[in-house]
């Protein structure tokens, strides 16, 4: 479970724990960023047209709960058939990939890399990184009790840079990028991301990314379109997140939820509608916007990938698959990839 407001790490009101031993089983480091960019990103985003917003700031509490929540609602099937091919593959994934460490990027609640920490037998290093350290810390104290073979060294922080973060690398390492999180970039960021990781990937590392794929336009919707209204609430959400955050006077009820698959951009996009022309005032981003009735604002893509463009996406970051899991039916895919060697740059 995700609680605690994160994504705003200059807001963190939580202590670190004090530091004691070197080989103390849980550690952290602190990357978070001094500066909040949610002013940056709510003036470039919604100061031009059309208007959207970076996926991140769905999560407050209150947006972490629905997502939660989404999860558990029979159309949206990537969490569970994401959790059925690891649980399923665990075993394989680590035999394979026989890391000293496992990295995870957006690790939250953990709840994915425990399938995989439960595979292994031996001493494990596990690095969650994520901008939260009060979901990392309750989850880390969960892992430490399960596994009294693992350390956890916790990095706070973003992670658009993986190769800027400190990683161990004292051994065989295992990075993963699970959970879909990669559709929320577009093509070029999850190139940077791609190939941010794979300049710091040693012969013996290995990457584990786990997409959403395209399928009947039907499903898709679906999925984003819950009949209990779930995905509605948690897109709306994000209007509270910035009228508590910047002060703002935006207006639920002068929005709908709008989420449609695009079979050319292969993605699922998610927008607010406004219902009919109005005006909004952000003064905590010295901003004024004006909505005309119909218009958008794009909250999130969520990408879609077939095999093909997932072959692509690694070639594009000089990474080449080892080992596709999917189910039957194609629903999800968990890669296992590695560096191809001769790249340096
Ligand atoms: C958490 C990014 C994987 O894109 O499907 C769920 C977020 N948005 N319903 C996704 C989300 C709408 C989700 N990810």
């Amino acid at each position: 479970m995700r609680l605690p407001v994160c994504f705003r790490p200059v807001a963190r009101m939580y202590q670190s724990p004090k530091q004691t031993a070197e080989a103390a089983p849980y550690r952290v480091h602190d990357r978070s960023q001094p500066t909040d960019t949610l002013v940056e990103d709510v003036r470039a985003g919604l100061g031009t047209s059309p208007k959207r917003l970076p996926a991140k700031y769905f999560y407050d509490e209150t947006g972490s709960r629905l997502f939660e929540a989404i999860c558990a609602t029979p159309e949206y099937y990537p969490t569970r058939t994401e959790d059925a091919l690891l649980r399923m593959h665990a075993a394989e994934i680590m035999d394979l990939a026989g890391p000293a460490i496992l990295v995870e990027f957006g690790s939250g609640s953990a709840e994915k890399s425990e399938h995989l920490l439960a595979a292994q037998d031996g001493e494990l290093v596990y690095v969650p990184v994520d901008v939260c350290e009060p979901v990392i810390e309750i989850a880390a104290h969960r892992l430490l009790g399960r596994f009294p073979a693992l350390r956890v060294e916790a990095i706070v922080g973003e992670y658009e840079r993986p190769g800027d973060l400190p990683l161990p690398d004292s051994g065989a390492r295992l990075f993963a990028l699970i959970g879909s999180t990669i559709g929320n970039l577009a093509e070029a960021e999850a190139v940077d991301f791609l190939v941010s990781l794979r300049r710091r990937m040693g012969p013996a590392d290995r990457f584990l990314l786990g997409v959403d794929r395209v399928k009947p336009t039907a499903v898709l919707n679906a999925a984003y379109n819950d009949a209990a209204g779930l995905t509605a609430a948690f897109n709306l959400n994000v209007l509270d997140v910035l009228n508590r955050e910047l002060a703002g006077d935006f207006r639920k009820q002068e929005f709908e939820h709008l989420a449609f698959f695009d079979e050319h951009k292969e993605q699922v996009e998610m927008h607010l509608r406004a219902l009919r022309k109005h005006r909004v005032h952000l003064p905590g981003a010295e901003l004024v916007v004006d909505f005309d009735a119909g218009e958008t604002l794009r909250t999130e893509i969520s990408r879609k990938f077939t095999r093909a463009s997932l072959t692509r996406l690694l070639a594009a970051a000089g990474m080449r698959a080892l080992r596709h899991f999917t189910p039957e039916n194609e629903y999800f895919s968990l890669v296992l990839a590695a560096a191809e060697s001769g790249h340096n740059g």
